[in-house]
Parts: C-alpha cells; sequence; structure tokens
C-alpha cells in the first residue's frame, strides 16, 4: 500500500512514520510536512534513505500541490496528522490553525475524492468534546459526548472532525477518526508540558505551572496512540469515530513533581503563573469502544512511559537543545516572562 502520512516530522507523526516502517515494511510511506517551527526533518534521519520512504516537504493547504502528489503515488491511505497543534499559540492567533486544520483538511479529502481513496484517516483529539468539572470522576468522553470546544485549537479540529464526517455522509468518502488524549514520549516540541518541563528542569530554570496545577490530563504513550491508528486502519470501521485513551489521569502539578524527583532537581523550581485563558479543567477519555471493537488496549503504563522518556530526552540533548537555541527563545520570553 501507498501510505501518505502528513504531519509526519512532528511529534506524534514521526513516531507514527517510525512504528509504519516497522511493522509494515511492504508499504511504502509518503510523509508530507511544511516543516513549521513544529517539523522537524532530523527527526526522519534514521529513515530518508529508506527506499519505502519519500519525505515532500509540502503545505496541506496548497491544493496544487497535494493534486500533484496523488497524481504521482496514487496513495491508498492517507492519515492526517498534520496540524497546527499548541493551545497557547492558537490564543496569540488563531488564523494559521483555522487555515492548516480546516482549510487544509478539506484540501486533502478533496484530493482523495478526486483520485479515489481505500481511506482517509483524520487524527483528532479529545479536546473536541471540551471539557469535565473536576468534582466529577464519573464522567468520562465517550464518542457520543457533544462537541463543545473551548480554545481555537479545538474549535479548528472540531470543525475539521465535522467536515471529515460530512464528506462521509454527502460524498461516501470512506473516513475513519480518532480522538486521543494527551500524548507524551520521545521527539515531543518542548513546548508542550512533559518536555518543557524537562529542558527547564535540566537548566535549573523555572518550572512555570498554570493557576494552581489542579488540571488534569489523562496521559498516553505516544507508541500506544501509533497503533491504535494502526489497528482502526486495518479494522476499523468507515464512518466511524474512535476515542483513544488509557486511563491515566493526571493532575498537571503531579507531573512537574514527578519530573523533579526523576532529575534529582528541587520542587523550589515551580513557579505558579498566569492561568492560560479558558483553559479546559478535566480531559479523561472512555476508551471501550476501541477495546471491545478492536482489541486495543495501551501498552505502556505512565511510571514507564515517563521513565523512558526522561531518558530519551536526557541521551538527546542536541535535538531539543538546537530548537530551544532558536526561535523557539522568542516564543518563550513571549509566552513566559512577566507572566
Ligand atoms: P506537532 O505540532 O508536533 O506536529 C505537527 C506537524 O505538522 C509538524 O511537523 C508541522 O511541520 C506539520 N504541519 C503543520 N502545518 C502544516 C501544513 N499546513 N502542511 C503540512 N504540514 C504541516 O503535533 P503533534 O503533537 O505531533 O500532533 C499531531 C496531530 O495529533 C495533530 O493533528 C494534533 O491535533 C493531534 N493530537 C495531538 C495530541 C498531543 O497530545 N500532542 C493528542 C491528540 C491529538
Ligand atoms: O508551561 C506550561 N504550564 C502548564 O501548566 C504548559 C505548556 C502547559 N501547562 C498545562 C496546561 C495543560 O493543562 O499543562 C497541561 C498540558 O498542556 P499542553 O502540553 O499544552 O497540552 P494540552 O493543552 O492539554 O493539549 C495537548 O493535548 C491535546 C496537545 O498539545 C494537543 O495538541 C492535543 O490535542
Amino acid at each position: 500500500m501507498n501510505i501518505i502520512v502528513t504531519g509526519g516530522a512532528g511529534f506524534i507523526g514521526a513516531n507514527f512514520v517510525f512504528h509504519m516502517l516497522d511493522k509494515h515494511p511492504n508499504d511504502r510511506i509518503i510523509c508530507v510536512d511544511k516543516l513549521t517551527y513544529a517539523g522537524n526533518l532530523s527527526t526522519l534521519k534514521d529513515v530518508l534513505d529508506k527506499p519505502n520512504f519519500r519525505f515532500v516537504k509540502l503545505d496541506i493547504c496548497d491544493r496544487e500541490g497535494v493534486y500533484k502528489l496523488f497524481e504521482e503515488e496514487h496513495p491508498d491511505v492517507v492519515v492526517n496528522f498534520a496540524a497546527e497543534s499548541h493551545v497557547d499559540r492558537s490564543i496569540e492567533n488563531p488564523q494559521i490553525f483555522l487555515e492548516t486544520n480546516i482549510i487544509g483538511t478539506a484540501v486533502l479529502m478533496d484530493a482523495c475524492r478526486k483520485y479515489g481513496i481505500e481511506r482517509f484517516h483524520q487524527v483528532s483529539t479529545d479536546e473536541v468534546y471540551g471539557d469535565l468539572p473536576l468534582d466529577r470522576p464519573d464522567l468520562f468522553f465517550t464518542e457520543t459526548t457533544p462537541i463543545h470546544t473551548s480554545s481555537p485549537y479545538s474549535s479548528s479540529k472540531a470543525s475539521a472532525d465535522l467536515l471529515v464526517l460530512a464528506y462521509h455522509r454527502t460524498y461516501g468518502l470512506p473516513v475513519t477518526i480518532s480522538r486521543c488524549s494527551n500524548n507524551y514520549g520521545p521527539y515531543q516540541f518542548p513546548e508542550k508540558l512533559i518536555p518543557l518541563m524537562i529542558a527547564n528542569a535540566l537548566d535549573d530554570k523555572a518550572l512555570p505551572v498554570y493557576g494552581e496545577g489542579l488540571n488534569v490530563r489523562d496521559w498516553l504513550y505516544v507508541e500506544d496512540h501509533c497503533k491504535a491508528i494502526d489497528l482502526i486502519l486495518m479494522n476499523g470501521k468507515v464512518g466511524e469515530v474512535y476515542n483513544i485513551g488509557g486511563h491515566n489521569e493526571m493532575k498537571n502539578i503531579d507531573i512537574v513533581k514527578i519530573i523533579c524527583k526523576a532529575l534529582d532537581k528541587p520542587e523550589s523550581l515551580i513557579t505558579y503563573v498566569t492561568d492560560r485563558k479558558g483553559h479546559d479543567l478535566r480531559y479523561a477519555i472512555d476508551p471501550e469502544k476501541i477495546h471491545s471493537e478492536l482489541g486495543w488496549l495501551p501498552e505502556t503504563m505512565f511510571e514507564e512511559g515517563i521513565q523512558k522518556t526522561i531518558a530519551w530526552y536526557l541521551d538527546h540533548k542536541e535535538w531539543w537543545e538546537e530548537i530551544i537555541s532558536g526561535e523557539y527563545k522568542n516564543y518563550y520570553k513571549a509566552m513566559y516572562e512577566d507572566r
């Protein structure tokens, strides 16, 4: 099969490329990425020369470029990871989120309609369901929970999901959607909570916790997300949405304390800063559907996954030090100075 993976130079997309090349060596992977600030070609350095791998620098909003690629590659499957993915950036500047996350998804699906496809898979997020109250641990997001978004980021992802389902209903496009909880693991860009705290702690810098640090996220090791998408491609039912999550809810402050302990850094580095606008309180996925229909279960428990992740960042300092020494410095200053 020829599989187009968009956003494959980013965190989850790259982990998915590695997973697919390893588990499906007879498939050809065409990785499409615009290489925004979040995309990093060096992440893919070990696979760039593989005969069944091709990297194409392309914006998914570029209709002409996308159609040309479809004419060249005749893809059987498209997996769309490409997105602007950081909530804080969406609060500062929503426009690019609307372009990539909504228009880009539509362009890819138009190409699928024009040239034909066996499957278009949209990588979505649990954030489309909004948030749950902190005092109702009995509540979880299921696939039928109403869409109810909080940030420009989650609104753009929800808009894309609605378009994907509309293309299925209206044009019969063979689509699937997955909505996953927070991922962590190797190659995550250091603007996100876990790698940001690891990088800052290693530098003995302040650890900026939003609000009181009581917001809850449901963390999943990135490999488990990749395995779930692979299963959905193989056995998932067209037109369906699958939630992905490992029942691993944690308060932000507890995550930061675990990182301090693992790196032998004092908790006095923790600094409480002004809360994120519209900050979602709690995310919690009910993964019963993907478990019962496709047999998926998370394999890496948090205690193991966080140690593996910390070890990876310690072993790959050159990867993230290069990132935080560049344009990221301006981002960090604008986002955190005087916060
Ligand atoms: P990321 O920001 O690390 O990577 C995004 C990639 O997309 C980058 O390589 C970037 O260069 C590329 N990209 C951005 N705009 C593009 C465009 N217009 N054309 C082509 N490529 C473009 O993001 P991530 O954390 O790996 O997330 C991947 C996907 O998974 C996103 O769709 C996100 O919404 C979703 N998701 C993420 C999480 C999470 O915890 N990180 C959880 C659930 C769902
Ligand atoms: O410096 C920080 N301090 C802090 O307290 C940062 C960067 C984050 N936080 C908090 C905000 C959130 O409650 O940590 C939590 C996690 O924040 P992020 O890593 O920014 O992730 P989140 O906003 O939960 O969104 C993530 O999960 C769902 C991904 O970035 C999305 O792409 C995905 O869809």
